[in-house]
């Protein structure tokens, strides 16, 4: 018998679970949830009990590599470390310190990991990836709204009347909503999902609503004008609370019912039972990602947000426009800890055209890139130029557990700790609002270094090395300093595992806006008003804006992230999902005759992806899907066919806005 204790989960994810790890001769023999995490109460999924996978397996890198003439060899920490650093400050001599691109994603939601950031700063300043793969153009979309992305505590859910799920796959992506879900449904709830694919979720709803992918926008926007019809907005929140609504009117009359019907697919009455639902509420929405990634997507979110601010479902208990949450992230002091005011030049590059950036970059060109809690070569869109642009670079050094697509084609890749081998505090701003303490519970295995290590050694050899003379446990003290007078600290954390932060249960309960007027926002004043208004827009890759395209690619490719992986990462450690399985809706397999277990090739003008056939019951005509996150050697990525341009905000991408043909192979 091992002994249990507690910890948190690192993934990047909504729930941000608390653990009861097993702990068995210096190794993590299991993980299980906390039955004592307030929001979490002790159920985990599979990509959480996966993490005792990912901390023994042998596959992990265990030693520094450094790659010569196209070989990995081991070298010393020493030699590594050396080698960088005396690399890093030859470019800052010659070059500059922006000819560095620092290359992240979100794969650990540990407050120190935040540290890359003060490294980079204190080195002066490197080139940056801003927006976000994920969620950028709806979390841009409600600061143009609200002023901000805030969501309602998850038990808020049971002051409901209706709950709609809105491009959200819950019960594969976000668990313990499903939970609150099935709860709020059995005390009376009505629930309804919104998605193109007759998910798991659906299967539970009272009214599953099927729509094109890419057109809720025009839902919303039918729904507004049945709510008018029928009376049901909320004029006091419209004349007291906001502005620009005429400006929403005048769109509504530019639009008949039955456009935004042939729009949307959607028939015209169920815009009339959504109104209901929107006016008699309070409804509670929970927006997913899914909507956002297309090249509409701000203008998406927006007009769901506009739906559900007329009819009065804003800033009262069991309401909400429920997205982002980022109040939690907002609770620490990141500044302590990042120190942004050492930086002396700065560059930046969304994460969507990070590649297409590298490839023109002149003054100066990239010469490093440095890549943590990321894996771009299978996550970021339009692969064959990602691969082209890291190529391109003179060095590359990866930051990594495992030897991924993008690790396997690094100058240099340094083995790092998983989350039971170093202290962390770990929160998402995505959901729920407990920061979860996770201490170190075993030893690294071979010479695999925590991030921070890391990145102490590399700043004494650049001269640096006293912004980061300070322990682990003064970073958490730093990065925690705000909150000691509203009863958090480190002590505390310790003793119970999680805490409430000070956060608010209900957003916008007070009707004061982060936005410039102070109001929400119907027309956002936040650049000019022209740009703030709706608008009627449509996907990128759409018969509307694009017919040649749609005539040569009629489908529209979905790539959803995996149930059993987060992202790319366990498909090497799960034998049963080292394969591509292509899921197409059933009027695509009759018209091209498919059946289950077919082997057809998806493409389209960016490149191809091979795989094997599975019938999707009831999804929307003309949808295929792929799961995300598949490595080149178990037939590669869906990024092979995903398009690399943003959103209509800038900050998005537009993964699920992707045109494809399919044929048998
Ligand atoms: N199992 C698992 N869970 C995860 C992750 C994982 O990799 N695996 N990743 C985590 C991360 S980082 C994130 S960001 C979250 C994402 O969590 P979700 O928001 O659930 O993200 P997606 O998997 O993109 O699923 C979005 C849903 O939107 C639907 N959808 C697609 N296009 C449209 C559209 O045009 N309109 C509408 N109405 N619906 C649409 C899809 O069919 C799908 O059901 O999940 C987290 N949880
Ligand atoms: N087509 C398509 N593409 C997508 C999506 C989609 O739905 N469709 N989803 C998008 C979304 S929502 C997201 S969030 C992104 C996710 O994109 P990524 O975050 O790039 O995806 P992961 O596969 O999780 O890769 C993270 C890598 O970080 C490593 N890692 C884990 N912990 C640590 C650590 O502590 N330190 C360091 N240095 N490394 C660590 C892991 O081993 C892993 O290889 O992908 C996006 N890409
Ligand atoms: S991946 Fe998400 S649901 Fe699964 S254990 Fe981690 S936080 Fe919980
Ligand atoms: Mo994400």
């Amino acid at each position: 018998m091992g002994r249990i204790v507690k910890s948190a989960c690192p993934l990047n994810c909504w729930d941000s679970c608390g653990f009861n790890v097993t702990i068995e001769n210096g190794q993590v023999a299991k993980v299980e949830g906390d039955p004592e995490h307030p929001i979490t109460k002790g159920k985990i999924c599979g990509r959480g009990r996966m993490l005792e996978t990912r901390t023994n397996s042998k596959q992990r890198v265990t030693t520094p590599l450094k790659k010569i003439d196209g070989e990995f060899l081991p070298i010393s920490w020493n030699q590594a470390i050396e080698e960088i650093a005396q690399q890093m400050s030859s470019i800052k001599d010659e070059y500059g310190t922006t000819a560095v691109l620092h290359s992240h994603d979100y794969a650990n939601s540990g407050l120190l990991i935040n540290l890359d950031k003060r490294f980079f700063n204190c080195y002066g300043g490197v080139t940056e990836v801003i927006g976000s793969l994920c969620w950028g153009a709806g979390i841009e979309a409600q600061k143009w709204d609200f002023g901000d992305s805030y969501s309602h505590s998850p038990e808020d859910i049971l002051n409901s009347k209706h709950i709609v799920i809105w491009g959200r796959n819950v019960a594969r992506t976000n668990m313990h909503l499903y939970e609150y879900i099935q709860k709020a449904k059995s005390n009376g709830a009505t629930v309804i999902v919104i998605d193109p694919i007759y998910n798991a979720t659906a299967k539970i709803a009272n009214h599953y609503i099927s729509i094109k992918p890419g057109m809720d926008s025009f839902l919303a926007l039918g729904i507004m004008k049945e709510v008018l019809r029928l009376n049901l907005e909320d004029r006091s929140f419209i004349n007291h609370y906001s502005i620009g609504f005429s400006d929403v009117k005048e769109l509504l009359e530019s639009v008949t019912l039955s456009e935004l019907s042939s729009y949307s697919e959607i028939p015209e009455e169920v815009f009339t039972m959504l109104a209901e639902i929107y006016g008699n509420g309070p409804t509670m929405t929970y927006l997913g990602l899914g909507m956002q990634r297309y090249e509409n997507g701000g203008n998406t979110i927006r007009t769901i947000d506009a739906l559900i601010a007329m009819s009065g479902n804003v800033g009262i208990p069991g309401g909400g426009a429920n997205y982002g949450n980022l109040q939690v992230g907002q609770s620490f002091n990141y500044e302590a800890l990042t120190l942004p005011k050492k930086r002396k030049h700065s560059r930046q590059f969304t994460m969507m055209k990070q590649a297409e950036e590298v490839l023109s970059a002149s003054e100066p060109p990239i010469k490093m890139i440095v890549v943590t809690c990321g894996n771009p070569l299978t996550q970021v869109p339009d692969t064959n130029k990602v691969r082209k642009a890291f190529e391109s670079v003179d060095t590359v050094v990866v930051l990594e557990q495992y030897l991924t697509d993008t690790a396997s084609l690094a100058d240099y890749v340094l083995p790092v700790a998983t989350s039971f081998e170093v202290e962390d505090l770990y929160y998402a701003s995505m959901y729920h609002g407990y920061v979860n303490y996770g201490g170190a519970l075993v030893e690294a295995p071979g010479e695999a270094k925590p991030d921070l290590w890391i990145w102490s050694r590399l700043a004494d050899k650049l001269g640096f090395g006293e912004e980061f003379n300070f322990t682990r446990e003064q970073f958490l003290e730093m990065g925690i300093s705000n909150l000691r007078d509203k009863g958090i600290s480190l002590e505390k954390l310790k003793q119970e595992h999680h805490l409430r932060l000070p956060i608010k249960d209900v957003p916008w309960e007070d009707k004061k806006f982060k936005t410039p007027s102070g109001k929400y926002e119907f027309t956002s004043t936040r650049y000019t008003e022209e740009l703030g208004k709706l608008l009627l827009s449509f996907p990128r890759e759409s018969a509307r804006n694009n017919p040649g395209l749609s005539k040569k690619y009629p489908y529209s490719l979905l790539s959803l992230h995996p149930l059993r992986s987060n992202h790319s990462q366990n498909y090497h450690l799960i034998a049963g999902i080292q394969e591509i399985k292509v899921e197409v809706s059933e009027d695509i397999a009759e018209e091209i005759g498919l059946k289950d277990q077919d082997k057809v090739k998806v493409f389209n003008d960016r490149g191809n992806v091979e795989g094997t056939v599975k019938i999707m019951k009831k999804a929307h005509p003309k949808t295929i899907n792929i799961d995300e996150g598949n490595w080149s050697k178990f037939g590669g990525t869906v990024n092979l066919l995903t398009s690399d341009e943003p959103s209509d905000n800038g900050l998005g991408s537009i993964l699920y806005d992707c045109l494809v043909n399919i044929e048998k192979v």
